[in-house]
C-alpha cells in the first residue's frame, strides 16, 4: 500500500494537493482536496493492462474551466431543488440559483468547488484520504453550520469505499454523492454506448422539462429503463421514449433502489472490466453524459456526448418537496451517514 502527495495547483491562492493511493495489486487512484475530486482511477483489463477509467484532468485550470463535476463530491444537496427554495419549520430558505431558477448540485459554490481539509489514512490492507469541510450557516442559502466529512478508502480487495458523515447545529437538508464519470474501455478509447448495466430497480422517477422529478414513479417494465437483466447504454440513447428524448437522448434519471444486496453492475465487454457498486442509499441517478460538450479535451481526447456514465448513489432528488420520498432533513444531534462501495473486477 502506498500514498504519495503532490502539489496539483492553486484555487483562490489555496494549494490543491493530489493524493495518490496505490494498493498492493497495482490499482491506483488520485484524489484532490478540491471538491474531493477523484481525478484518476487506474485498474486492469482482462489482459492485465492498467488504464484510467474515469473522466478527469491533469491541471486544476481545466477543472475550473471545463469540468461538469468530473469526479467531484456534490452538495450540500445533490440534484435539483425546485425554485431553489424550501421550507423547514415554517421558514422559507432561499438558495443560490444556478439553473433555470432552480438549484443544481448545491449551487455554483457547492462542495465540488471548495477546498477541503485533508488527511491520509494508512492501514494494513487499505490506504485512503479523509476530507472535511465546515459548510457555514447560510452557505449557498442552506441553514445550519454543517460539518461534513468524506472518506475514500482503497483496499487490497480492489474496492473503493466511500463514507460520508455530517452533523449540523440547526435543522437543515443534506444529500451528497460522488459525481465520477466512468468509462471502462480504458483511457477513453471508446464511448460508453456498448457498456452494459445491470440494476435491480423496478421504478424510476419521471422528470419534467427542467429535469426535476414530477413525483411520478414509472415502472421500468417493457421499457429501456429496465436494467434488471442487463442492458446496453446504447438502448436509451437510441430510444424514442419521451423521457430518454427529454434528457438529450440517454438517461439522466433517478432509479429507486430496493435496499437489497444486489450490486449495480457496469461492464465493458471488450476490456472485460466490471464495476460493481453497492450503496445504502435509496436512489441512484444514472446519467449518460448526454450534455457533455465537445469544446474541450480530456487528457488529449476530444470531449463528446456519452464519453462517461455516472452512477450517483444518493437520496432521492428534490426530496424536500416530496414528502413521500425518504427524508433528507438532518436535525441537530443526528448524524448524516451514507456509504457506497465501488469494486473493480475483470
Ligand atoms: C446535466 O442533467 C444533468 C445532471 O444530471 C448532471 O449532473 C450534470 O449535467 C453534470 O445538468
Amino acid at each position: 500500500m502506498e500514498i504519495t502527495k503532490r502539489l496539483f495547483g492553486y484555487v483562490k491562492n489555496k494549494p490543491v494537493i493530489a493524493f495518490q493511493l496505490k494498493n498492493d495489486h497495482g490499482i491506483k487512484m488520485t484524489c484532490l482536496n478540491y471538491g474531493c475530486v477523484i481525478s484518476e482511477l487506474i485498474v486492469p483489463d482482462k489482459d492485465g493492462k492498467f488504464e484510467n477509467i474515469v473522466l478527469g484532468f491533469d491541471h486544476i485550470e481545466d477543472y475550473i474551466k471545463y469540468s461538469p463535476y468530473f469526479g467531484a463530491v456534490v452538495g450540500r444537496v445533490a440534484g435539483r431543488i425546485k425554485d431553489a427554495e424550501f421550507e423547514l419549520n415554517g421558514k422559507v430558505y432561499k438558495l443560490s440559483k444556478n439553473e433555470n431558477g432552480n438549484q443544481l448540485h448545491g449551487g455554483d459554490h457547492g462542495f465540488h468547488h471548495v477546498i477541503w481539509n485533508a488527511s491520509t489514512i494508512e492501514r494494513e490492507d487499505a490506504v485512503g484520504a479523509e476530507f472535511s469541510y465546515s459548510s457555514a450557516d447560510g452557505e449557498e442559502g442552506y441553514p445550519g453550520n454543517l460539518e461534513i466529512q468524506v472518506t475514500y478508502l482503497l483496499t487490497n480487495n480492489q474496492e473503493l469505499l466511500i463514507t460520508y458523515r455530517g452533523k449540523t447545529d440547526k435543522k437543515t437538508i443534506v444529500n451528497v454523492t460522488n459525481h465520477s464519470y466512468f468509462n471502462l474501455s480504458g483511457n477513453l478509447k471508446r464511448d460508453v454506448k456498448e457498456h452494459t448495466l445491470q440494476l435491480d430497480s423496478d421504478q424510476f422517477l419521471e422528470l419534467d422539462k427542467e429535469l426535476l422529478p414530477t413525483g411520478k414513479k414509472l415502472n421500468v417494465d417493457g421499457t429501456v429503463f429496465d436494467f434488471r437483466h442487463g442492458r446496453k447504454i446504447r438502448d436509451g440513447i437510441e430510444s424514442r421514449h419521451p423521457q430518454n428524448v427529454l434528457v438529450g437522448n440517454g438517461y439522466d434519471h433517478p432509479f429507486l433502489l430496493k435496499g437489497d444486496k444486489n450490486p449495480i453492475i457496469l461492464q465493458d465487454q471488450e476490456s472485460g472490466r466490471i464495476l460493481e457498486v453497492e450503496t445504502d442509499q435509496p436512489a441512484v441517478v444514472l446519467y449518460t453524459s448526454n450534455s457533455l460538450t465537445d469544446d474541450f479535451s480530456i487528457r488529449g481526447r476530444r470531449s463528446k456526448k456519452y464519453l462517461g456514465v455516472c452512477l450517483e448513489t444518493q437520496g432521492v432528488p428534490d426530496a424536500i418537496h416530496h414528502p413521500e420520498f425518504p427524508s433528507v432533513v438532518l436535525n441537530p444531534g443526528e448524524e448524516y451517514t451514507a456509504r457506497t462501495k465501488y469494486a473493480f473486477r475483470v
